[in-house]
């Protein structure tokens, strides 16, 4: 890389540091990434705003967390080594092995000597002069680079909703993914959890039989199925990791990335026996095959969603004893599938504890948080501790937490506010040499992530190895390309059964976030189809000088 053609000037405090790319995060994108631009002999500086590397898998350290895709279908794929090296213990493994596996690949691949841990990047800007970016970290202290490549994740700007009087509680309280290092004892506490998605639902399974009472505040219910985890024995061990390049092939080729793939008949071609007993069948079967994997026609067709939807009720009523509770348990305000669905292991019965009481906040809203507790429209409820499990400000949260200013001063988060303008969810016009992994309308954002990350990391590194072997210095989206790939993106989810439902993935959790996809629906494999055919044809939609 060309040296930055600016010289830097230094404060009396501290010189501003001067890289050929800047990395924001350590996570599954941003240390993968970090390892690509160092085999191409950058200079590279990773920010990471936590104490340690591993992104979701350091911050979400709450009770019952862990993966709902295959472990082996997780992992890294880059590194034949490293597959064969690692030992996934379970087959959805949970949070401390995901942390531990996400450090040893950061000592493996030597990677910490470039990784500034407890460094939040709070601004990034674009000097169009100098063609480079600036950063400024929380601390005051400045870094400088020609590219940016930000790694922040869909899910780390967390939420809390502005409940009044959350300051005043005078218990503990906090989110579940700014969990505290040290374990909890939930010994005989009371404990409130605000929410009911698949962080709560892992979480509520895990502390209810620790608590001593705990009260569940539900909006809406969602359909969770069974996730099925059992460890893996040394026979399995052997076998997975002598099938790895099947596995890969795979999922290269589902629509998600996971192992699971629609059945591509209709619920409707098969009789009413032979579809209970494929539903029973797919039950049994663990991790996301109940969704994934299901008839095609599940996710587009109402009457066929309604046949599984029904038949996820019938299930919930098989397994919670008290029918009211139930009833307030199975989800009739949305169709299956249209929000992420949960896998759990034991989240129902947890609804038969003594100790475990629903309280539905339809009927009695939450009117605020008080110092004692919760109080309802009907009651308050006094606690010890105080979980909100209520999720994220998705996808464009963590770019729009950072005053990102581009070409004369413009500002992302304004750019964004009518909703995400990119191409190919990897930049946005106006935004030369900011790179976004796994940004809005990115393939990756409706995926199994780490194989969808891999597939960004690599075009964004393949691109960047083009543009030194052409001597190109700037890459810059057109405004046509990013015009074309956003209507294309919002098309895709005109009229499905997804768009009908408020959920995170439309930004509806958020209040006051302008509601519109911020997922690619169109499928992982289309989207690598279409990033290779860009790269193919000179990289176009790009603009390089
Ligand atoms: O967040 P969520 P999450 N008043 O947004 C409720 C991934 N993940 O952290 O549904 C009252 O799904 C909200 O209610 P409602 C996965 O992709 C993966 O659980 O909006 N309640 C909901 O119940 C997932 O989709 C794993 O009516 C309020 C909850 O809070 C994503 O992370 C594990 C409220 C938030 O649910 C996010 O899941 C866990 C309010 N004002 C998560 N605001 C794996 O297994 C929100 N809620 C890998």
């Amino acid at each position: 890389m060309a040296e930055l053609s600016e010289r830097t000037p230094a404060t009396p405090e501290k010189p501003v540091e001067r890289y050929d790319a800047i990395v924001i995060g350590a996570g599954v994108s941003g240390l993968f990434q970090l390892v690509r631009l160092l085999e191409l002999g950058f200079s590279v500086r990773l920010f990471e705003a936590g104490g340690g590397v591993g992104g979701t898998w350091y911050w979400n350290r709450y009770p019952g967390a862990r993966f709902d895709s295959e472990s082996y279908t997780y992992g890294y794929s880059f590194s034949h080594e490293l597959l064969q090296e690692w030992d996934w213990k379970e087959h959805f493994s949970g949070q401390p092995e995901n942390e531990r596996y996400l450090n040893y690949v950061a000592d493996k691949f030597n990677l910490r000597p470039h990784i500034q841990l407890n460094a939040t990047v709070v601004a990034a800007r674009y000097d169009e002069s100098g063609n480079y970016w600036e950063v400024r970290l929380e601390d005051g202290s400045r870094a400088r680079a020609r590219f940016l490549i930000t790694a922040v994740g869909i899910l780390s700007a967390h939420n809390i909703p502005p409940f009044e009087g959350v300051e005043s509680f005078a218990g503990e309280s906090f989110h579940t993914s700014r969990w505290p290092q040290e374990p909890i004892d939930f010994a005989g506490k009371r404990v409130g959890v605000i929410g009911t998605g698949a962080t709560a639902v892992q979480l509520i399974t895990e502390i209810a039989k620790e608590v001593g009472h705990l009260t569940v505040f539900q909006r809406t219910p969602n359909y969770c199925a069974p996730l099925r985890n059992r460890p893996i024995d040394a026979e399995t061990q052997a076998k997975i990791k002598a099938s790895y390049p099947e596995i890969f092939k795979r999922t290269r080729e589902t629509f998600a990335g996971f192992i699971h793939e629609f059945d591509p008949r209709s619920v409707f071609d098969v009789t009413p026996e032979a579809r209970q007993a494929k539903f029973e069948e797919l039950w049994a079967q663990p991790g996301f095959s109940k969704w994934l994997g299901n008839f095609r026609d599940i996710m587009s067709n109402p009457d066929a969603n309604e046949l599984f939807a029904e038949f996820v009720r019938g299930k919930i009523r098989e397994r919670v004893k008290n029918p009211a509770v139930a009833e307030k348990l199975a989800p009739k305000d949305h169709r299956f599938g249209t929000k992420r669905v949960p896998l759990e292991s034991g989240y129902y019965e947890q609804f038969n504890r003594d100790n475990v009481l629903l309280v539905d906040i339809r009927e009695s809203p939450i009117e605020r948080i008080t110092p004692r507790g919760v109080k309802t429209k009907d009651a308050e409820y006094e606690f010890d501790i105080i979980i909100y499990a209520t999720g994220f400000d998705a996808v464009t949260g963590p770019l729009n937490r950072i005053d990102i200013r581009g070409a004369g001063g413009l500002s992302l988060k304004e750019k964004w506010a009518d909703g995400p303008r990119t191409y190919l969810g990897i930049q946005s016009a106006g935004f030369p040499n900011l790179l976004t992994l796994v940004g809005p309308h990115n393939g990756a954002t409706f995926c199994n992530m780490p194989r969808c990350i891999e597939q960004n990391v690599e075009w964004v590194t393949d691109c960047l190895k083009y543009m030194r072997e052409k001597g190109y210095e700037r890459i810059a989206a057109t405004a046509e390309a990013e015009e074309a790939w956003t209507n294309h993106a919002n098309e895709l989810a005109v009229g499905t059964l997804m768009s009908e439902t408020p959920s995170w993935f439309f930004g509806a959790n958020i209040e006051g976030k302008k509601r519109g996809v911020l997922m690619y629906l169109g499928g992982a494999k289309a989207y690598r189809e279409k990033c290779d055919a860009v790269a193919a044809n000179g990289y176009e939609g790009f603009k390089f000088d």
